[in-house]
């Protein structure tokens, strides 16, 4: 089944011409943004210069941390009284990464996940419950509108109270659920420890974060669900970029709306399909916020044969990242962000350590902190006050409650080279 067979089939030599004059189209519009017109002035390249699709290669890359430094409309290319929403994602140095929509970019981002869902055999026969966070958040309010779109029963029951989450599945015949894959084997034990079959189900669609073939297996068997991977990422409107077909065989991207490159993250070349690198993408319909090779710092690769659903190319499920971003429970994490909150507390150091553990299938962090050294008194009393603190200032800043446990001064490691702050003690998740 097809949303958009035209689009979604497209032959490619139609689709590269498509392409080609989108990029050109892409390459009008950000020339609105300051930073990209002096960007590529820098780059010594002129619009002019991208005579075809491989040209590309000559434009300069952009990164989260130019998003980030143009706080907060500085990537703006239309004037603001035609931006319709606004969404952000957390950020390297507490700044978060603002997003800002056009109704067209809208209905752009809608159509995404209309193909998505149709593409998995969903119909306006389904009840679709939409248990992910609705805030500034893109995945609440970006499935939300994608579903209403193809007609389903949305039921946007948001994140937490897992046992109504629970309830509604049963009570409201819930066909489809969409979670990050870590809130739906708590779903799974939640249902079975209230005995619950959740016979209505039958689709899943997890993403945000990455997620293994094992834990495929175990909430495909837990919740009696197909389940699907989805990958997409805020800057790129949110969800919706890339998603698994009935073929469980990678993830279609969608071509015509998004040019994809995979190059190797320290050259910056491009890899052909079948090696795995970075994968860089550039909107080609992007009103508000066009972008010009944007690194997403995931790692994957575009795969080589067709597929058997006749759409077009995929890429492979994300397997990691280029850079030092922590993707748990769908919340994006710097360790620069931890430096940053501890920094700005004077009763602890900047000497950090994190561990990430997975207990009953859901991801924990830890950090160790450093007291400082003026004020390590070593009375419990005042240790439970400063502990308070940093939880409280990290759940501010990262969205997500940690657990902190103070240390001595000078305990922690130092580091000579490049500092390892982050212990992943959840072992192979592939
Ligand atoms: O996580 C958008 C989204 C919402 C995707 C709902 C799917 C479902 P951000 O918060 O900006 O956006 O985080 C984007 O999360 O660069 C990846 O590192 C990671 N990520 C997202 N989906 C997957 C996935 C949303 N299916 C960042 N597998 C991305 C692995 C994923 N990693």
């Amino acid at each position: 089944m097809f949303w958009n067979e035209a689009m979604e089939t497209i032959p490619a030599e139609e689709l590269e011409a498509l392409q080609f004059r989108r990029l050109k189209w892409t390459l009008r519009q950000v020339q609105e943004v300051g930073f990209y017109r002096n960007r590529l002035q820098d780059a010594g390249v002129r619009p002019d210069d991208i005579r075809s699709l491989e040209d590309i290669q000559k434009l300069p890359f952009t990164y989260k941390k130019d998003l980030q430094a143009g706080y907060p409309f500085g990537f703006l290319a239309v004037p603001k009284r035609e931006v319709v929403r606004i969404h952000t994602t957390s950020g390297t140095t507490g700044k978060p990464t603002v997003v800002c929509y056009t109704r067209q970019d809208l209905e752009n981002w809608a159509e995404l996940i209309a193909r998505n869902m149709v593409m998995i055999g969903l119909t306006s026969d389904d009840v679709f419950q939409n248990a992910v966070n609705y805030g500034l958040f893109t995945g609440g309010l970006g499935f939300h509108y994608g579903a209403e779109k193809i007609g389903m029963t949305v039921i946007p029951s948001a994140t937490g109270n897992t046992q109504r989450q629970i309830e509604m599945i049963e009570d409201f015949g819930v066909t489809v659920v969409h979670c990050t894959p870590s809130y739906a084997m708590h779903l799974a034990e939640a249902a079975e420890s209230m005995g619950k079959r959740l016979d209505t189900l039958k689709t899943g669609i997890f993403g945000a974060e990455p997620w293994s073939e094992n834990m495929r297996k175990e909430l495909e068997s837990r919740l009696g669900v197909t389940a699907f991977d989805s990958y997409g990422l805020s800057e790129m409107y949110g969800p919706g970029v890339a998603f698994e077909c009935p073929e469980h065989d990678g993830l279609h991207i969608w071509h015509d709306m998004y040019l994809v490159e995979i190059i190797d993250p320290k050259t910056g070349e491009q890899l052909p399909p079948g090696e795995r690198g970075e994968l860089v993408i550039t909107p080609l319909v992007k009103e508000a916020m066009p972008l010009v090779r944007y690194r997403t710092g995931d790692i994957t690769m575009l795969m080589e044969d067709g597929c058997a659903c006749g759409r077009g190319r995929k890429i492979a499920r994300i397997t990691g990242r280029s850079d030092d971003m922590l993707v748990i429970r769908g919340i994006n994490i710097f360790p620069s962000q931890i430096e940053h909150v501890l920094l700005s507390l004077p009763d602890v150091g900047e000497q950090f350590m994190v561990y990430i553990d997975r207990v009953k299938h859901l991801d924990e962090m830890t950090i160790e902190v450093e007291m400082s050294r003026a004020n390590f008194s070593g009375e419990l009393r005042d240790l439970a006050r400063v502990q308070k603190q940093v939880v409280g200032a990290l759940q501010n800043a990262l969205g997500l409650r940690t657990t902190v446990k103070l240390v001595e001064p000078g305990s922690l490691p130092r580091f000579e080279g490049k500092a390892r702050r982050v212990i992943d003690r959840r072992g192979e998740i592939w």
